[in-house]
């Protein structure tokens, strides 16, 4: 099924209309001067139709890669155009939060073709009850996938349909790292490492375990774990001056937390968060107290984060390097001023408009917004023109 695609200008006037109201109200002041140069962008739709789209990542040529949360791999040109679904992905859980989710391109792709998806893998068939998180590589060969290879799997597989994380993110020293979530009804399991519930994974592209990896001399440990005590995790991405890898995570009622995750630490969850249990049972705040790491910055009440980007583009000089996350329940775009291991600032962009998956930057400096909806679009944010 392929879509030819224009621009909606309905849905293009309604959002330019809220940043209109916005940056009237933002007139009043010096200092809200400032902020109304840096919101000054435009919103474009480059493509709709997508069912739940999930991850996205920009292939060389410009074209972006997308999954669809049903088990959909499409390719998108520039101008909008999708294709059909890229045949040979993997069978995926599909239910509640299961499905494809995210793909991320091998640092020498040029070279190599290779892709990699993360994604709910079931026991058997797709009809099953029981998955985990499962990550393949393959080499992309035009509208198909070859010699793909199962290089990850979250182990134990349960039951239940939440929690699956995950987001793929390699590393400056060519490793990839998989967040992962606590598959919901398995909480207390984030706290021991002798299985995968609730981690960070670093591995090697191929699947096997760095030497220099907390747990490998630790033979009770699943070696692959990076850090643990994490929720459910949805956006990841490396810190361009840095190097380190930041994520933020689902907290239960509040308390979605942004963490610097450093190898074999303890990130507290279900311990100590923020947030309360949907149960409204209290959850001790105290992370350190308790010998947890503390989150570097929360939101309570949650805003339900998923995606995430350090802007590096040369289109919005004043927003370089800051971070920006998508927002689910909180319908809006967040950016983040940050420092090497602090946020400074928040600023809510398209406040009240959409469920944003997921956010990437383009080959252009543009960014990019996936939208979480059955008619799910890709958005495309463009300094105003002059
Ligand atoms: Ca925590």
């Amino acid at each position: 099924m392929a879509y030819s695609f224009s621009l909606n200008t309905r849905l293009h006037n309604t959002i330019t209309g809220l940043l209109a109201v916005l940056l009237y109200s933002c007139l009043l002041t010096p200092a809200a001067y400032a902020q109304r140069i840096q919101t000054d962008f435009d919103v474009k739709l480059l493509a709709r139709g997508l069912s739940h789209p999930w991850g996205m990542a920009f292939l060389p040529d410009g074209r972006i890669l997308v999954t669809e949360r049903v088990g959909r791999l499409r390719i998108v040109t520039p101008d909008g155009r999708i294709s059909g679904p890229v045949s040979n992905v993997p069978a995926v859980y599909h239910k509640k939060q299961g499905g494809l989710l995210d793909v991320a391109l091998d640092p020498d792709f040029a070279a190599n073709r290779l892709v990699y998806l993360s994604y709910a893998e079931p026991v058997g068939t797709s009809d099953g009850t029981i998955a985990s998180t499962a990550v393949a590589r393959a080499e992309l060969d035009g509208n198909s996938l070859k010699n793909l290879k199962v290089i990850f799997r979250q182990n134990p597989k349960t039951d239940g349909g939440q929690h699956f994380g995950s987001r793929l993110v390699f590393a400056p020293d060519g490793n990839l790292f998989i967040t992962l979530g606590d598959r919901g009804n398995y909480k207390e399991e984030a706290q021991n490492i002798d299985n995968h519930i609730g981690a960070i994974i670093r591995i090697r592209p191929d699947g096997s375990v760095p030497e220099d990896n907390p747990f490998v001399k630790n033979n009770k440990a699943k070696p692959e774990i990076w850090s643990y005590g994490h929720r459910s995790v949805q956006g990841a991405a490396i810190h361009p001056k840095t190097g380190e890898l930041w994520i933020h995570e689902h907290g239960p009622r509040g308390g979605d937390e942004i963490n610097i995750p450093e190898p074999g630490k303890n990130y507290g969850w279900p311990n100590a968060s923020y947030g309360t249990h949907y149960s409204m049972i209290p959850i001790k705040d105290e992370h350190a107290e308790q010998g947890y790491e503390e989150p570097i910055y929360y939101w309570t009440p949650s805003v339900a984060p998923s995606g995430m980007l350090f802007y590096t583009g040369g289109l919005f000089p004043g927003w370089r390097n800051n971070l920006f996350v998508g927002t689910l329940a909180g319908q809006h775009l967040i950016r983040l001023s940050v420092s090497s291991d602090k946020v400074l600032t928040e600023e809510q962009l398209l406040k009240n408009t959409l469920r944003f998956r997921d956010v990437e930057q383009g080959p252009d400096g543009a960014i990019y917004l996936l939208t979480d909806e059955n008619d799910g679009k890709i958005l495309k944010l463009l300094p105003t023109a002059e």
